[in-house]
């Protein structure tokens, strides 16, 4: 391939198309087959999805598993940078806490600025790897202050590694915490990355190209990433999910269809780029078969997983009527003791900053150092003739 070849053609109705399958840039972490979905660096998620969350985060950054030696040093730099987190930065969220407290993922976006504020070096790798080692603790202090519980808080014990520390600081022991730790991971895994062109990522990589710092990007993209049709659906999919209340087919394919009718959209179905079953939906179902196969919430999954393609089908316009990683990701973080589904794109977010950060890394670092060109795609005028004041 040379700089002049034609990748390819740009006609008329792809604009105004959100920038659907255009290609802008290359991407060295993630890509995503339509039929068989992500794989990091080249191997499918699923291969990667019982490692060590360190091991995979890793992987996206020096795209290479490590070595033993490698883990270990990288998971000793986590958690010496852990230890040093500004937690006084966070103070900032507790004036949250009157009044009107907004959604989890407005605190996420702050709490990453707060901590930017507190400790910007300006060097990429450095405040990736601080933010990416601080966010159990930023998760951690979130869930505690909003519910109130802000004395709960355990002593962080950064040595247990990301996720294992973050139920740890929530209080959790015992059986309770091995479970929720399993899921965590594999859903924490499964979030790493998703491409180059996802919004909250593209979006992240944007504001990083004007050569903001990471943590102003690491926010842009959580605000990005906020949106009920990208990250959030993990929460409106669940909400759905209790409202329908029943695993009877019948009454769930009715449901399905009144939303139709009333053009909201179903959410956990379709996107951008897949044209099958998203492989991570699979294997999160999958996983409810081991951990929660009589939960009520995982059985309405599962019913909507059979109903509600043959009924998208009938829509030609939908271009993917399958399952999407938001389908059953809500109903296992509800069955391991995260009610509220409110918090579950903060669960998305925490896992995807470190997607992104390597990605930022990257684009840091492309062009022998002097980075990727601030973003600056062209848009073409309509409806707007010259005109001057008389
Ligand atoms: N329910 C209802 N309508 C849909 C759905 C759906 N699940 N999927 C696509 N459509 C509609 C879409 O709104 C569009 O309508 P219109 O032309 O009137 O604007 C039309 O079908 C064509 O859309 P597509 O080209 O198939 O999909 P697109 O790439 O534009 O959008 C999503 C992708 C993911 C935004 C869309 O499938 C959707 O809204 N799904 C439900 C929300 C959801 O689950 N989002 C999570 C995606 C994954 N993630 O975590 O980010
Ligand atoms: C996902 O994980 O499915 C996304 O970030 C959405 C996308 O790839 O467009």
């Amino acid at each position: 391939m040379t700089e002049d070849d034609s990748l390819f053609t740009i006609t008329e109705g792809h604009l105004d198309s959100g920038m659907r399958g255009i290609p802008v840039g290359t991407c060295k972490t993630s890509f995503v087959d339509p039929i068989e979905g992500v794989h990091y660096v080249g191997y499918p998620v699923e291969d990667l999805a019982n490692l060590e969350e360190e091991d995979v985060i890793y992987l996206l950054m020096h795209k290479r598993l490590p070595t033993e030696e490698e883990s270990e040093a990288f998971r000793t730099e986590l958690a010496h940078r852990a230890m040093e987190m500004p937690t006084g930065a966070l103070r900032v969220l507790e004036s949250l806490t009157t009044g009107s407290s907004g959604h989890p993922m407005d605190w996420l976006s702050m709490g990453i600025m707060a901590l930017g504020a507190a400790d910007t070096t300006g060097d990429v790798r450095t405040d990736s790897m601080n933010l990416i080692a601080r966010m159990p603790e930023l998760m951690a202090r979130i869930f505690l202050l909003r519910g109130g519980k802000k004395e709960n808080l355990q002593p962080s014990k950064p040595e247990l590694g990301l996720v294992e520390n973050f139920t740890h600081m929530l209080g959790m022991t015992g059986e309770e915490a091995e479970r929720m730790n399993r899921v965590l991971r594999f859903f924490f895994i499964l979030h790493l990355d998703h491409g180059g062109g996802n919004l909250s990522t593209f979006t992240g990589k944007a504001v990083a190209s004007g050569r903001a710092t990471v943590y102003a990007s690491i926010a842009s993209a959580m605000n990005a990433l906020s949106g009920p049709l990208h990250g959030r659906a993990n929460q409106a999919c669940l909400e759905f999910v209790q409202r329908i209340g029943t695993d009877d087919p019948d009454e769930i394919e009715s449901f399905v269809r009144a939303e139709l009718a009333a053009k909201r959209p179903i959410f956990g179905f379709g996107h951008g780029v897949l044209r099958a079953e998203d492989p991570r939906a699979r294997l999160l179902i999958g996983l409810g078969a081991e951990v929660c196969p009589d939960d009520e919430n995982y059985r309405i999954v599962k019913t909507l997983r059979e109903v509600v393609p043959p009924i998208l089908k009938e829509h030609p316009k939908i271009k993917n009527p399958y399952p999407n990683v938001d389908l059953g990701s809500g109903s296992l973080l509800h069955a391991i003791g995260f009610r509220k589904p409110e918090y579950y794109t903060t669960f998305f977010g925490w896992a995807r900053v470190a997607g992104i950060c390597a990605q930022i890394m990257d684009e840091r670092n492309a062009r022998d150092g002097r980075g990727t060109p601030i973003y600056r795609p062209k848009y073409i005028p309509i409806n707007q003739p010259h005109r001057r004041l008389e």
